[in-house]
């Protein structure tokens, strides 16, 4: 399917001269941030990638092509068409056959990223096992990906609008090693801890590396998520994230929000409850995972 691919010179180059090139997800940009906030974000996410020596490569669907980079015009389009599909796994041919403006999760990324050679991506959170996903069944499709193709996530942990023990039991089945970079704890996106652990603790880039050429070496599938806590100084009162995380879980479901529209609803909520803390918060911690995805990107490729 490489034909269907599309690169900017950048991480054409990149590629072919087996740079570090980290991918980045398109969802983050059209349904998890508001505009312009989220261009902004974008643009400076791929600087600080670049700044840490690695090619940023951020990633989504356009006229029935997978852009693998995007020129500003590209960024404009995503961050402000009205019609813009979050395309996961199950949406991908359709958006691509279709020719609509799609935006990549987690889960697709994953996909796209794999097609490209690319083994390192970094976002803020991950999709997870809803809170009464027991009776909703509502598990995002980022945790299969997760289970079967070859890339490295960095994010910040999972959020508590998610059962994060759940998430972590179900990673867990499915064979994904959850790392905790710098920490023995599991990071709850907002908080630095949760009530839960890491299954391992790493403390350099080049010990992810390792683990990753030791797995797919052995031809394990899947990817890894590596989850790197939000700075202390950009961690929110857990307390008070929490109250609103309920707050925002309680709207979604006198509002009968389901699907593929819950976490963007939910995001969008908790942003207004905190009145644009969390959104401050967000994208200090994006900055923080562009960082070390790049030192691990950077590892991978000269070990
Ligand atoms: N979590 C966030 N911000 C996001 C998302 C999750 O903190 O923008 C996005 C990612 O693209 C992720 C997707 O892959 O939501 C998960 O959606 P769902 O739960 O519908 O699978
Ligand atoms: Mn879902």
């Amino acid at each position: 399917m490489k034909h269907l691919v599309d690169y900017t010179q950048e991480v054409k180059e990149a590629l072919e001269s087996g740079k570090a090139v980290v991918a980045l997800e398109s969802t983050i940009i059209s349904h998890g941030m508001p505009y312009p906030e989220n261009v902004k974000m974008a643009k400076e996410v791929e600087q600080v990638i670049r700044e840490n020596g690695a090619v940023p490569a951020t990633i989504a669907l356009m006229d029935g092509r997978i852009k693998i980079g995007l020129t500003d015009e590209d960024l404009e389009l995503l961050a402000t068409s009205q019609n813009v599909r979050k395309t996961s796994r199950r949406d991908l041919a359709y958006v691509l056959s279709e020719k609509e403006i799609g935006a990549t999760t987690v889960a697709t990324t994953m996909i796209c990223a794999e097609l490209a050679g690319i083994q390192v991506f970094v976002t803020g959170g991950i999709g997870g096992v809803h809170r009464g996903a027991e009776t909703t069944m509502d598990i995002s499709a980022d945790l299969e990906e997760l289970s079967q193709t070859n890339v490295a996530v960095i994010c910040a942990g999972a959020k508590s609008i998610l059962d994060i023990g759940l998430t972590l039991e179900y990673l867990e089945t499915k064979g994904v090693p959850v790392v905790g970079y710098g920490t023995d704890a599991f990071p709850a996106f907002y908080s630095a801890t949760s009530q839960f652990k890491s299954n391992f603790r790493v403390d350099s880039p080049e010990q992810v590396a390792e683990m990753l050429k030791m797995k797919w070496g052995m031809g394990l599938q899947g990817g890894a998520v590596i989850a790197n806590p939000i700075p202390d100084e950009s961690s929110l009162d857990e307390k008070e994230i929490t109250a609103i995380i309920e707050d925002a879980l309680q709207q979604a479901e006198a509002q009968g929000v389901k699907g593929k529209d819950v976490t963007p609803f939910l995001l969008g909520k908790v942003k207004e409850l905190t009145e644009g803390k969390s959104l401050e918060a967000n994208i200090a911690l994006v900055m923080n995972n562009a960082r070390v995805g790049a030192e691990i990107a950077k590892a991978y490729s000269t070990n």
